[in-house]
């Protein structure tokens, strides 16, 4: 193999290679090392301890995933919070929706949002919006101190280990569920059906402990682990994989649509069987 390759290894016996033009930038942040690459097959991309975070190739499958599936649900999206997602595709995703009044995005590492800012300028270009606030603060802290503030939180996080431990369990989901307003639904990224089976089965558990809709849905991330990926709702009142998707009029995604979104909740037998549905 010639020339410069980035390899994320994936589990201790699965490796993601791909080959690299140029090392953008490099650093330690007080949380995390952060780089981003410059990759022949994906173009720029983000990595935080070495793992693969978005790259400008693929990144619209994911952040319109983690985003439409839950706005298209709730029938007035007006208050929106975020949780990490501090390279801004999410924000980027949830504020093309017109009747956003406020998004807020709650990132714990602000060099992640300025590098961002710097290098991936197509994924973080929402954060001039007026309707933006972003605080650079614990997200568990965050939910824990607004109760009923909003109706739809999305929550964008690294992989379950390091500062995003505590936002896959099942304490952070109960302050998630008094964080929501009275219709409100929460999606958080689940990671991959076939490296992290007993995470996923914990969530759904843990998620339909708290909330009486509790559903998973799919989609695929061509670099993340396995690549097909999970999201997992809790939800007070609205079924999103039984609603009709309201999209509103003149939005473009790449990805998404209603009839992606209503296909997202086919979910393999494996997977019904891990989660027991
Ligand atoms: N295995 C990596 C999973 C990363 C999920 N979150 C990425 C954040 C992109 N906004």
């Amino acid at each position: 193999m010639k020339g410069l390759w980035f390899t994320e290894l994936q589990t201790p016996v699965v490796a993601f290679s791909c080959r690299v033009r140029q090392t953008l930038h490099w650093e330690r942040t007080p949380y995390q090392e952060l780089a981003v690459l410059d990759t022949e097959p994906f173009g720029r991309m983000l990595t935080l301890d070495g793992v693969i975070q978005t790259t400008v190739g693929d990144e619209f499958v994911y952040h319109e995933m983690i985003t439409w599936v839950a706005l298209s649900t709730h029938p007035r999206p007006r208050r929106v919070l975020i949780i990490g997602g501090g390279d801004g595709g999410a924000l980027r995703e949830v504020l093309k929706h017109p009747e956003v009044e406020n998004a807020t995005l709650v990132e714990i590492d602000r060099r992640v949002t300025e590098v961002c800012r710097q290098y991936l300028p197509e994924i973080a270009s929402a954060f001039d919006d007026p309707r933006a606030t972003v605080l650079f603060e614990d997200g568990i802290v965050h939910v824990q101190e607004h109760p009923a503030a909003y109706d739809v939180i999305i929550i964008d996080s690294t992989d379950p280990v390091g500062p995003a431990e505590g936002l896959f369990s099942a304490d952070f989901y109960r302050n998630v569920y008094q964080a929501l307003r009275e219709e409100g639904l929460f999606v958080a990224q689940t990671e991959s059906p076939f490296f992290n089976r007993e995470l996923l089965a914990r969530i759904y558990r843990d998620v339909s402990g708290v909330f009486p809709v509790c559903r998973v849905y799919l989609a695929s991330v061509p670099t993340y682990p396995g690549g097909l990926w999970t999201f997992t709702v809790g939800s007070k009142r609205f079924d999103p994989a039984a609603v009709e998707p309201r999209m509103p009029q003149g939005v473009t995604t790449r990805y998404y649509n209603p009839a992606v979104h209503r296909a997202a909740f086919a979910l393999p037998n494996f997977v019904r069987e891990l989660i027991g549905s």
